[in-house]
């Protein structure tokens, strides 16, 4: 046998006995790395009784959330709040929609730490349904704008002080600005290719960053001028975090509870938009072809507005636009921030892969400020139907 089979070999089992630390009934047939997540290690557990009960087991990533157990509490306010308001939710009878579940560790805790400190979690798996890595279409676009709706009216009504802050500073522009500058301002170390310092693409992007800076806070001098409002957010409702019944089409969860955490509606929304109206995905590289599509933006905002109108503002519309623009900006700036820093937040397949996710959030950037106009429109319709 082979290093690099017993190797394998011995993950697989390490993984099995980090499973089996949880209070399900019965054995652990399987543990396979699941979905495509950029900071956590996410894995499916399947279970010996039946092969379609299945469990999601993660790792915890805590250089980025330093506090992990926070994650948690807020997961168990937002399912005991969403548990006591579910009858009175404003959802459509009828449809299916599930939020998943902690599985408890055989310890009682609602999590396992390993001897070496890692922090493992398990939740259930959402059955029948699965996640897409780019859009599919209108109806798909549709659904997720529901899926994110129907989320921020289930947690409209919770006490936003009921939440951790866990991770600080998420998606505020500002701050990710002065961290880029910081980064900028250290001494690169020797071993850091001077490809970093000098190509086409990155003299590309810090000239985008520096014609944007000024309007970077617009969103949070919105909230310094009493304009908007910390409420509940999900944080990252990209298209592959919602969750669509293989046999309806129908969003019916929307899954990664990680940055549950106060914010701004506007966040999400942005996020949410930013992902789904992108049908090239967040990692193409055909860079020139990226495109923000407003069909599929007027979709999201149909859906989303259906379960959410009864908490929106004026103001809240006001910055739509802004926010769709500003969360593309925003993460093309952490992407290429890390690809600076030597690629230390995101998890990367080579040393020029947060360059290239940069490059496609900064054309779609582009994409989103060429058609300012169009969205705003949309926006408008919206507001007054
Ligand atoms: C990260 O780990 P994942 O894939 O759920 C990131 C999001 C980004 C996203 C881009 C905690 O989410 O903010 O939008 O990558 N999460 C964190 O794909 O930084
Ligand atoms: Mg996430």
């Amino acid at each position: 046998m082979g290093q690099v089979h017993a190797n394998s070999l011995d993950v697989s089992m390490a993984l099995r006995s980090v499973a089996a630390q949880f209070a399900f009934v019965g054995e652990v047939v399987a543990v396979e790395r699941y979905g495509s997540g950029n900071v956590n290690d996410t894995f499916l557990v399947t279970l010996a009784s039946d092969p379609r009960e299945k469990a999601i087991l993660q790792k915890v990533n805590q250089q980025v959330f330093r506090r992990p157990e926070l994650i948690i509490l807020n997961m168990r306010a937002f399912m005991e709040h969403v548990g006591a308001t579910h009858a009175a939710s404003s959802a459509t009878p009828g449809r299916r929609w599930e939020t998943p579940d902690i599985i408890r560790a055989k310890n009682g805790a609602d999590y396992w730490r390993d001897p070496e400190n890692n922090f493992w979690r398990m939740t259930t798996f959402v059955q029948g349904a699965q996640t897409y890595d780019t859009i599919r279409d209108r109806h798909h676009a549709g659904e997720i704008g529901y899926a994110l709706g129907r989320f921020h009216s289930l947690i409209s009504d919770l006490p936003v002080e009921s939440l951790y802050d866990t991770l600080e500073g998420f998606h505020v522009t500002p701050r990710y600005l002065a961290h880029y500058d910081a980064v900028m301002a250290a001494a690169f170390p020797a071993a850091v290719d001077s490809r970093r310092h000098s190509s086409a693409e990155v003299k590309y992007a810090h000239d985008f960053v520096a014609a944007r800076r000024a309007w970077a806070s617009v969103l949070e001098d919105a909230v310094q001028r009493g304009e908007l409002t910390l409420r509940p957010i999900h944080g990252d409702p990209k298209v592959n975090n919602i969750m669509i019944d293989d046999v309806t089409g129908q969003a019916v969860s929307v899954i990664d509870l990680d940055t549950l955490k106060p914010g701004l509606v506007h966040y999400d929304i942005g996020d949410c938009l930013r992902s789904c109206c992108n049908p090239l995905g967040e990692e193409t590289e055909a860079f020139d072809a990226v495109r923000f599509e407003t069909d599929l933006c007027q979709a999201i905002l149909e859906g989303y507005l259906g379960e959410a109108r009864h908490f929106m503002t004026g103001k809240d519309y006001d910055y739509i636009y802004d926010a769709v623009r500003l969360i593309a900006f925003e993460l093309g700036l952490r992407f290429f921030t890390d690809y600076l820093e030597g690629n230390v937040y995101f998890k990367t397949k080579d040393a020029e892969h947060n360059l290239r996710r940069a490059l496609v959030q900064f054309r779609l950037t582009e994409s989103i400020e060429a058609q300012a106009d169009a969205i705003r429109a949309i926006v408008a319709a919206q507001r007054h139907p």
